[in-house]
């Protein structure tokens, strides 16, 4: 294992070369290609609602869904994970329901976090899943915070984190990796070397020739990991997990990928990135490369490839309108939650809400 050389399973034609014997069975791997497909087309029809103003900000993982969903997929049931705003596929992966996670993006009174989150910062703890925190970087600290904790009430849990290129350049990679190398935390870090943060590319984001070779300084391993190759990407991060399970410490994982689309639904990513670059990219398609796999090994077909992308986009469309039917949150709900004993002049507060909504009720809009 070394920090520069890049671990891939798929070979240039994406099938695999002959000794490499999968460690996932047949069925997994279905799995992994359905969950991948699912968040391709879950994050379109995102991008399609906020076109239409029904989701106010959306970031697409399109291009990286081998990163979220493989790596996601080694976590046991007592894990945590510390997402962030690109990794729909992780969360599905988790066990969040679509319906959940729509709730979230729309802020409506099924939401766990009740409308206070940005869209896309998701959280459950009944899914061992940290809210996500805005601020780049500052999820890796959360979640070595978080490693130490378990690790001192000796509880069985390995956290996983993941962040993009440009979260390196945060104190929050510093402090958490620096923690994590220390007490030997079980903690993987998956770093998703989209080559991009928003506009500032990877040459100006770093003076390392890699992201994993950061691991050495701070006393434990990087891996670089194709990204866009699912299989290598979860061999890659299984291994890390048991590491960190068994007391052997953190690893940082670095995949290299490329998000295909721009950084968010208010980013113009034409104005820094050359369409030949993009093109190049999107020939190296995690779900046409892991697809074209399955069919060399006889286990996927067009037929079934068509079939699955219809019960998907029907799943969807129902999930988004049990969704959008539900109501705002209350609006006095904005007073809960933060004083267990509500201090006197938030209670006035919401009084004087309360006697206005009255007011308004029955009124003509
Ligand atoms: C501390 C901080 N600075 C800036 C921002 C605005 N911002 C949000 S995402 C982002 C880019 C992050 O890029 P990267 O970590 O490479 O992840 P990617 O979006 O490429 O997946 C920036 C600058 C922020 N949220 N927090």
């Amino acid at each position: 294992m070394s920090e520069t050389e890049l671990i891939r399973v798929l070979g240039d034609d994406d099938t695999s070369p002959a000794p490499y014997h999968p460690s996932l069975d047949d069925e997994s791997l279905l799995a992994l290609y359905r969950r991948m497909v699912q968040t391709r087309l879950f994050d379109a029809e995102m991008i399609r609602l906020h076109r239409q103003g029904r989701v106010s900000i959306y970031s697409s993982s399109e291009g990286e869904e081998a990163l979220a969903v493989a790596a996601a997929m080694t976590l046991s049931e007592e894990d945590w994970l510390f997402p962030d705003y690109r990794v729909s596929g992780a969360l599905f992966e988790r066990g969040v329901p679509m319906e959940e996670f729509l709730a979230q993006l729309f802020g409506t009174s099924k939401d766990l976090s009740k409308g206070r989150q940005i869209p896309t910062h998701y959280g459950s703890r009944q899914r061992h899943i940290a809210s996500i925190s805005s601020p780049v970087g500052n999820g890796i600290a959360h979640a070595v915070g978080f490693a130490w904790a378990a690790r001192i009430k000796k509880g069985p849990e390995v956290v996983l984190t993941f962040f993009g290129d440009g979260a390196t350049s945060e104190e929050g990679f510093h402090t958490g990796m620096n923690i994590a190398g220390v007490h030997k935390l079980p903690v993987v870090f998956v770093c998703r070397n989209n080559q991009y943060a928003i506009s500032v590319p990877f040459n100006l984001q770093t003076g390392s020739d890699t992201i994993a070779v950061k691991a050495k300084a701070y006393g434990f391993d990087g891996v670089r990991v194709d990204g866009t190759d699912a299989l290598a990407v979860h061999d890659v991060v299984r291994e890390a997990v048991e590491r960190a399970r068994k007391g052997g410490g953190p690893t940082l994982v670095e995949g290299v990928s490329y998000r295909h689309g721009a950084h968010s639904t208010s980013d113009d990513d034409t104005r820094y990135r050359k369409a030949a670059e993009a093109e190049a990219w999107r020939k190296r398609d995690p779900i046409d490369r892991f697809g074209r796999y399955l069919k060399s090994r006889g286990l996927w077909d067009d037929a079934r490839d068509a079939a699955l992308r219809e019960t998907l986009e029907s799943r969807i469309q129902t999930a988004v309108a049990e969704a959008e039917a539900a109501p705002p949150p209350p609006l006095e709900s904005l007073f809960d939650d933060v004083y267990d004993d509500l201090p006197w002049h938030l209670r006035e507060q919401r009084q004087d809400l309360t006697d206005h909504l009255r007011g308004l009720k029955g009124r003509k809009p």
